[in-house]
């Protein structure tokens, strides 16, 4: 079943109808463990289909949080934009040590839906999508639903020196998410494939894929890392980090159109501002 915010209310999805939800509170809905019950035994009137102008980014007062290097690529790609900044190790180290990286993202004010241009910095001169599996986890600490997430990342600010991670990777539209909620307790399948499209002037000037199995870390043990001393009462989007980093001689540009699909959830599609 999958869940969608829109201008005009909460809306479901299953077995292909949709239909209007009986709830008016986000926040309350997103922070149960039980949220797969709440909206069944909500649904109410049945509707012809969803209007996808409508659709907004699922977050209201939720924090959006990251994980990184949790694929070998983007640890790959890490260590070679750092280089000159001493990065030979520390993103290795972390790609095997017990402890993930977790970084905070946004809030849900920087957060873009479907369709909303998401950003690059005006002082960065390198920048990318970020494909990513985002967890939807209850204030519980229970993974309760999936969604995608691009996070919109500046590799020479990152690259440039890693504590200047937060000013690389926070900023005014730099997180898209949606455009629907997959509402499910159980993992997805490790075959599930996760591709990324950005289209210029009409071709396309990137693509790739990566499935789950690329993907080193259980996103339950991500979610336990990030509830560790500390609490979600809204509920909280984990993002689980990227498996697929461009080639070093691209970079996003103004009017690009970033196209993320993963298996079972969607396609989220935003252009750059
Ligand atoms: O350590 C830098 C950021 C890593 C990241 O965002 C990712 O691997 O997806
Ligand atoms: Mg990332």
């Amino acid at each position: 079943m999958k869940l969608y915010r829109t201008q005009t209310g909460f809306f479901a999805e299953k077995d292909g109808n949709y239909f209007s939800i009986n709830a008016t509170d986000w926040d309350d809905l997103l922070a149960s463990p039980d949220i797969y019950e709440h909206v069944k035994n909500s649904l109410s009137t049945r509707i012809e289909s969803l209007d996808d102008h409508q659709v907004l980014a699922p977050v209201v007062s939720q924090e959006v949080w990251a994980a990184g290097v949790t694929y070998f690529r983007s640890r790959d790609a890490r260590i070679e934009e750092s280089k000159d900044a001493g990065g030979g190790t520390f993103y290795d180290r972390v790609y095997h040590a017990e402890r993930p990286e977790l970084f905070f993202k946004a809030t849900g004010r920087r957060v873009v839906g479907p369709g909303k241009p998401v950003r690059i910095r005006t002082d960065a001169s390198w920048s990318v999508p970020e494909p990513e599996l985002t967890l939807l986890i209850s204030s519980a600490g229970t993974i309760t639903g999936y969604t995608i997430g691009n996070d919109m990342s500046s590799r020479d600010i990152e690259g440039e020196n890693p504590l200047y991670l937060p000013q690389a990777k926070v900023y005014d539209g730099s997180c898209a998410l949606g455009p629907a909620l997959l509402l499910s307790p159980d993992p997805l399948p490790r075959t599930t494939s996760i591709q990324l499209q950005v289209s210029r002037k009409g071709s396309i000037a990137f693509s790739g894929a990566t499935t789950l199995a690329e993907l080193k870390r259980e996103p339950k043990l991500l979610a336990a890392y990030l509830f560790r001393d500390n609490s979600f009462p809204h509920g909280v989007f984990l993002m689980t980090g990227t498996g697929i980093v461009p080639g070093d001689s691209f970079t996003l540009a103004s009017g690009d159109i970033v196209r993320i699909t993963i298996d079972g959830i969607g396609t989220l599609e935003n252009p750059v501002a």
